[in-house]
């Protein structure tokens, strides 16, 4: 889990008292994240969590060394099949086309490659993309390398999973030795920003780190309201101050907070109106100028939320907002809701952008962290649910 960065190392914290002070007059601090569900807990460490990832504190190992070690393999394939099962609208409209179209052909000829294309093109694997998987069989078959349908299915499973591998980097964060690892979460309106703030804070906490959400969005009473709630589920506090408060200064006054606090992961929620509107990019400019002036390394992390729903549209959008703030990670949201869960390739392709987590539903455990052979698996498996 969270094998997108390298953890701090934990040694000396433990004397820190556990509970943190509560953050005045917007006091959100409750008890129910000790009863996290077991199931992330079980999660086997992502492959390439470095070792400074196993220091971890002594209550955390004494929580793991009470569970049956052997549920770890279990889990792996539970949670591999729930990911299968969200992503089935993609697999059926998607590889399930492409099965259909396939059945009973015994040549490739330029028809199925039509056809194909027609099929990749409305799962929203973009133009480009399209172009060069089919490109690429056609290739194939003129050099007599592609024979039949079933080996082109093939051919179409490595190309994607080339082009997903070209945008994955892992781990390639390292939480700083000193003060907080600081996030920026950004993305325009309902793409689901502040619902994977609260899930990644949730896996943030599983993992032991203590965190804090900053309300970044003041446009809207609701947006802070919604973020509170998030961070009483999770049991964490919420900075907040009144709503139509400058943002840029809730948020400095957030690091300052933080880091004096000694908290280990900072995530600043924004507001997202119209990202064809100058200014709120501008806003953004301004938020993460001023959190380098109280971190100065900070955010470590711009992390652009795209809701996989909008199709090409959120390519347009990691177009604007890279523009703007430099994104260093991508969400995607709503994967378990589309039929169009080929955004993930076309955006891998276009950019080169690594894909922390993908959404897979509204409760806080549908956030998984992204593993391209994972996903590609997922979507063309064959073996029944
Ligand atoms: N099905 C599904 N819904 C999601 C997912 N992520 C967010 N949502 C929903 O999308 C809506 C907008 O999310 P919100 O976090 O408020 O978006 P924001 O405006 O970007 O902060 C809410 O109803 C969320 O429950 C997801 O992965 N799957
Ligand atoms: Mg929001």
């Amino acid at each position: 889990m969270l094998g997108w960065f390298k953890k701090k190392l934990k040694i000396g914290k433990q004397e820190k008292p556990a509970a943190l002070e509560p953050v005045p007059e917007e006091k959100v601090v409750q008890e129910e994240h000790l009863a996290v569900p077991v199931e992330e807990k079980k999660q086997p460490a992502s492959v390439s969590a470095p070792d400074t990832a196993r220091e971890v504190p002594v209550a955390a190992q004494e929580k793991s060394e009470e569970q049956p070690t052997n549920i770890l393999h279990e889990d792996v394939g539970v949670l591999f099949k729930r990911l299968k099962t969200r992503l089935s609208k993609t697999r059926s409209s998607f590889v399930g086309k492409v099965d259909e179209l396939f059945l009973g052909k015994k040549v490739i000829d330029d028809e199925l490659l039509d056809d194909l294309e027609e099929i990749l093109i409305t799962a929203d694997l973009g133009v480009g993309t399209t172009q060069d998987l089919v490109d690429a069989a056609r290739q194939k078959v003129d050099r007599n390398e592609l024979s039949d349908p079933a080996a082109l299915k093939k051919v179409l499973k490595e190309k994607i999973s080339e082009f997903i591998h070209s945008s994955d980097q892992s781990a390639e964060l390292v939480m700083p030795d000193e003060g907080p690892f600081v996030i920026m979460v950004v993305g325009v309106n309902g793409v689901g920003k502040t619902t994977t703030i609260g899930k990644m804070a949730h896996k943030f906490v599983s993992s032991g780190q203590s965190v804090m959400l900053v309300a970044g969005d003041t446009f809207r009473a609701a947006a802070v309201e919604q973020l509170k709630i998030w961070g009483e589920r999770v049991g964490i506090d919420v900075f907040s101050q009144q709503s139509g408060a400058d943002p840029s200064s809730v948020v400095f006054d957030a690091l300052e907070y933080g880091k004096k606090r000694d908290i280990d992961v900072i995530i600043v929620d924004t507001a997202g109106r119209l990202h064809t509107k100058v200014n709120l990019m501008e806003e953004l400019k301004k938020i993460k100028r001023v959190m380098a002036k109280k971190i100065s390394d900070a955010p470590h992390e711009v992390m652009l939320v795209i809701d996989s729903t909008t199709g090409q549209n959120g390519v347009s959008q990691a177009r604007l907002f890279s523009q703007a703030v430099d994104i260093t990670g991508l969400t995607l949201t709503k994967l378990d809701g589309t039929a169009k869960g080929g955004i993930i390739v076309n955006i891998c392709r276009e950019f080169n952008i690594p894909i922390r987590f993908i959404g897979i539903g509204e409760q806080m455990n549908d956030l998984r962290d992204f593993d391209a052979d994972e996903f590609v698996e997922a979507l063309f498996d064959e073996s029944e649910e």
